[in-house]
């Protein structure tokens, strides 16, 4: 079993509803879901000229390797009808690994830790939420940390919990 740490993101359609799917359709036998952060409105960052986000953060505990995994999200992010057009543009939802045990994955089509959490208050602020002492497996810096030093960017919690 590893712990794991999912990043969802979501500015295409009704965005909550596709966040709700997306962590409905990754719970299964294989990725046991333990605590949902509070989902968050977000500016968008890097290709700047479209939509606002909701993001969410997923820990979760699974029993597949990383590439199983990164299949399996494939396979929900299709079914929710993602189709890839612009890089890092609009999405009906987007569902990246940020970390996956202490694990250090570098191949073509998969890199763990996520390569730019420390850039990213909208992964950062959530996941703060469900770990901040979290320490990344390379730099060593926890998630508070991060957080603290993170380029600003707007993100704020849409509600509290317990309503959804
Ligand atoms: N995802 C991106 C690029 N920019 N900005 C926000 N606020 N939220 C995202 O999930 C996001 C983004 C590429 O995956
Ligand atoms: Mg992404
Ligand atoms: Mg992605």
């Amino acid at each position: 079993m590893k712990r794991i740490y999912l990043s969802l993101g979501s500015n295409i359609g009704d965005r909550e509803s596709n966040l709700r799917k997306a962590v409905e359709r990754l719970a299964s036998q294989d990725v046991r879901v333990l605590h949902v952060s509070r989902i968050y409105e977000t500016e968008p960052v890097d290709y700047q000229d479209q939509a606002w986000f909701l993001n969410q953060v997923v820990e979760a505990e699974t029993t597949l390797f990383p590439m199983q995994l990164l299949t399996r999200i494939g396979r929900v992010e299709r079914e929710l009808g993602r189709t890839r057009t612009v890089r890092k543009g609009p999405r009906t939802i987007d569902i990246d690994i940020l970390f996956y045990g202490a694990a250090v994955v570098e191949t073509v089509r998969l890199e763990i830790p996520h390569p730019r959490i420390a850039e990213r208050r909208f992964v950062l602020a959530p996941l703060a939420e469900l770990a901040p002492d979290l320490r990344h497996p390379v730099t060593h810096r926890t998630v508070r940390q991060m957080l603290e030093s993170a380029p600003p960017a707007v993100v704020r919690a849409i509600r509290d919990h317990g309503t959804r």
